[in-house]
């Protein structure tokens, strides 16, 4: 098992868009080039450090292509300093070669989905060469691989990655727990999954829905970070909405505060990431 002090320094992300919600779920999306940066900066000042972004068209529907991301990134990038991670998830049913159209805007960071899942009634697909082509793909664009798992397998295909040489340590895990058909959250699963990593590994927490909360509260009491935004989770307690996902990180840097966690600002986070400044 690994042990992270308490007091080790806290990375929030916030996922402020996704490829699911919508506007009829809440009126909070958003959606536009602008909306997403004034998000951003919003999440920032409230202690995000990252910025798990997906964008939209006009309409709303989930895009991956490179110039929608361009725009967002460098409206984004006017207005804070925030480490942006490009989803390479997008929406289930996408394309490989689609999914990977923000790679080309050489962002920072980006997702890698570790494996397949059932995602709600649909299957979110992430064939073991996909995810070895994605891998290859984050590589040449100079990003760092944020590894998505939402099963405890998803860590050790990983850790086979790792062994192939596609990933360079320091490996940054995000325990993905609770979409349904997938594993469900819990302090076991959370313990369980932590104790797969490797030392000198990071990892999160992303929590679905009404999980996001509690379980983000423990990530962060065990030493870990933790992701929140309206990706995952569209609702301040049950039955309001938060408007945005600033109100959600401020929550959780809050919460960190009171254990006496350090939250650091984007610049820290790049060291902590091996990210390059
Ligand atoms: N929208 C999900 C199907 C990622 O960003 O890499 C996948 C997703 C993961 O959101
Ligand atoms: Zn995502």
């Amino acid at each position: 098992v690994i042990v992270t002090p308490p007091e080790s320094p806290l990375v929030l992300t916030a996922a402020i868009v996704g490829a699911e919600v919508t506007r009829a779920h809440t009126p909070h999306l958003p959606i536009t080039a602008q909306e997403l940066a004034d998000e951003a900066a919003r999440c920032r000042d409230a202690g995000a450090a990252v910025i798990h972004l997906h964008v939209r068209n006009a309409d709303g529907t989930p895009s991956q292509s490179t110039e929608l991301f361009g725009e967002a990134i460098s409206r984004i990038r006017e207005k804070t300093d925030v480490i942006i991670q490009t989803s390479t998830g997008g929406a289930v049913g996408m394309s490989v070669e689609e999914r990977l159209g923000p790679l080309a805007c050489k962002p920072e960071m980006a997702t890698l989905n570790c494996g397949t899942i059932n995602f709600g009634d649909d299957i979110f697909v992430n064939t073991r060469p996909d995810i070895r082509a994605i891998a290859r793909r984050i590589r040449e664009a100079g990003s760092i691989a944020e590894l998505e798992c939402y099963e405890v397998g998803h860590i050790h295909e990983a850790l086979a990655l790792l062994k192939e040489g596609l990933l360079g340590a320091p490996l940054h895990f995000q325990f993905v727990l609770g979409v349904p058909g997938a594993i469900m959250p819990s302090e076991e699963v959370v313990l369980f999954m932590r104790s797969q990593i490797p030392a000198g590994a990071s990892w999160a927490v992303a929590a679905v829905g009404r999980y996001q909360k509690p379980m983000t509260e423990l990530a962060i009491k065990l030493g870990g970070h933790a992701r929140v935004g309206l990706e995952d989770n569209i609702y301040l307690e049950k039955g309001v909405l938060s408007e945005g996902s600033a109100p959600l990180v401020a929550r959780a840097a809050a919460y960190a505060r009171s254990l006496g966690r350090e939250i650091v600002d984007p610049d820290r986070a790049r060291v902590l990431l091996g990210i390059p400044t």
